[in-house]
């Protein structure tokens, strides 16, 4: 198997964490090939529970190279610290490798998210806050921060100035913010210089000789299907491309190279931050999704909004990503529902519609349509094939994969590493 995609399908927080350490024993590579310290993977390994922001999953499994590659903003703060992290509960960090051309994030990027937000008020995005939009924004801007530049303080001095120059009157004249120090940023990223050496690669060259070695490569995508810039609920998306396409340019892996795209996909439906979500509930099984489901922002804490499945998403996500297979998550957390509720298209102004509306206003115009498939109230976590879970569980799962378009090859139970039933 030469190169696969893990992305998530939905508003993210799908579980792609758990299934990233779940494959990491089978792969020899495993890659962020976008977004940065915004994402939050939990991982729970035993009685151990980690919550990664931007080491890859793979950081968990001795046997696999983990790589931060050219597509993600890399914040050195906070890499340094979860590098620590790990290292205080006995993780092995020594293999991570990090692209030269990585882009940095810097004070003035979260400076300027946060600033941003408060300015836009009830328009705010609702973002993480960590800096992610305005490091993206530079870097098309062509005045961002490489990984690189740290290793030549006179080009990394150029940089800044250029960057802070224009942001520091907008700090200044629109946001009435004091002016923020090149020096001090310049001092402070040359202080990470020594820090990050040892890490630094040409992971685009690495990882396109390990597939020429047969080696296996898994690319881990961050947040999720809809909240990519392309394709999401545009503006209310990150600033990078979680789909599969995002993963050939976020890594320097061809096309031709990829031949399994796993999209995770939640068997209900959440979303943190603003924006469109036609499931939401707003009544108690919103809430007894939430509870049960522990649906909390793994890097901000914030309630994450929670609803039913949604199908229309999920044709749509197999659709842009060409998505193989599914790892259906968090089945256990619909235990107990007499009833579960499936969105199975939208209705748009009085007309059905069974494909993601093109425009924003359509698609914040879109009610949700359900079909309604009977529950089980059996526990399941400790299922282990497909044949052990109650006959309207089995149902459920063969209804959602008929509606997604692609076939179901796992199905979680429980959090846990073993909490899983694979199919194919
Ligand atoms: P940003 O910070 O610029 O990327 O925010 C833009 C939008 O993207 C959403 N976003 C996320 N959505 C779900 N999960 C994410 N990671 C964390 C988690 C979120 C948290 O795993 O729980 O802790 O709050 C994530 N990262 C970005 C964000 O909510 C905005 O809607
Ligand atoms: P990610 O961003 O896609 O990696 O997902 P998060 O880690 O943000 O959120 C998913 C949460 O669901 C984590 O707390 C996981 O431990 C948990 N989880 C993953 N799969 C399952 C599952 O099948 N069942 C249950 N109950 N929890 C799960
Ligand atoms: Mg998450």
């Amino acid at each position: 198997m030469p190169a696969l995609v893990l992305l998530g399908a939905q508003w993210g927080d799908e579980g792609k964490g758990k299934a990233t350490d779940l494959l990491g024993g089978s792969v020899d590579y495993v890659v962020r090939y976008q977004g940065g310290n915004n994402a939050g993977h939990t991982v729970v390994v035993g009685d151990q529970k980690y919550a990664l922001h931007l080491l890859p999953s793979g950081i968990l499994s001795p046997e696999c190279t983990p790589v931060i590659a050219n597509g993600v903003v890399v914040d050195p703060s906070v890499l340094f610290s979860e590098i620590e992290g790990l290292q205080a509960r006995g993780i092995d960090t020594s293999r991570l490798m990090i692209s030269a051309n990585a882009h940095l994030i810097t004070p003035y990027h979260t400076t300027l998210d946060k600033v941003t937000e408060r300015f836009l008020g009830k328009r705010r995005i609702g973002t993480t806050g960590r800096g992610i939009g305005p490091a993206y924004a530079d870097k098309i801007n062509r005045v961002g921060i490489r990984v690189q530049d740290l290793f030549d303080p006179s080009i990394l001095r150029q940089k800044v100035e250029s960057a802070l120059d224009y942001k520091n009157q907008v700090l200044v004249k629109l946001y009435n913010r004091r002016e923020m120090s090149a020096d001090r940023v310049i001092e402070q990223y040359l202080e990470y210089a020594e820090g990050l050496r040892p890490y630094v690669a040409d992971t685009t060259l690495v990882l396109n000789q390990a597939l020429d070695e047969g080696k296996v490569v898994l690319l881990e995508g961050g947040q999720g299907t809809l909240l990519d810039v392309d394709h999401g609920t545009y503006p209310f998306v990150t600033s990078s491309n979680p789909t599969a396409g995002g993963a050939c340019t976020g890594s320097g892996i061809g096309p031709t190279r990829i031949d399994r795209v796993i999209a995770i996909l939640k068997a209900y439906t959440t979303r943190v931050g603003a924006g469109p979500f036609p499931t939401e509930l707003f009544d108690e099984d919103g809430a007894k999704l939430r509870e049960i489901g522990h649906e909390y922002g793994v890097t901000t804490g914030r309630d994450r909004r929670c609803g039913w499945f949604d199908a229309v998403i999920a044709r749509y996500a197999t659709r842009v990503n060409g998505v193989t297979d599914f790892f259906l998550t968090k089945l256990d957390v619909l235990t107990g529902w007499e009833r579960i509720p499936v969105c199975v298209a939208y209705d748009v102004d009085g007309q059905r519609v069974t494909e993601l509306p093109t425009t924003q206003t359509d698609f914040h115009h879109a009610k949700p349509i359900y079909e309604t498939l009977p529950g089980w109230s059996e526990d399941i976590s400790k299922a282990k094939t497909f044949e052990e879970l109650p006959k309207n569980a089995q149902a459920y799962v063969k209804a959602l994969e008929e509606m997604s378009g692609a076939r179901i090859s796992a199905i979680g139970v429980g959090p846990g590493r073993d909490e899983t039933i694979q199919i194919h």
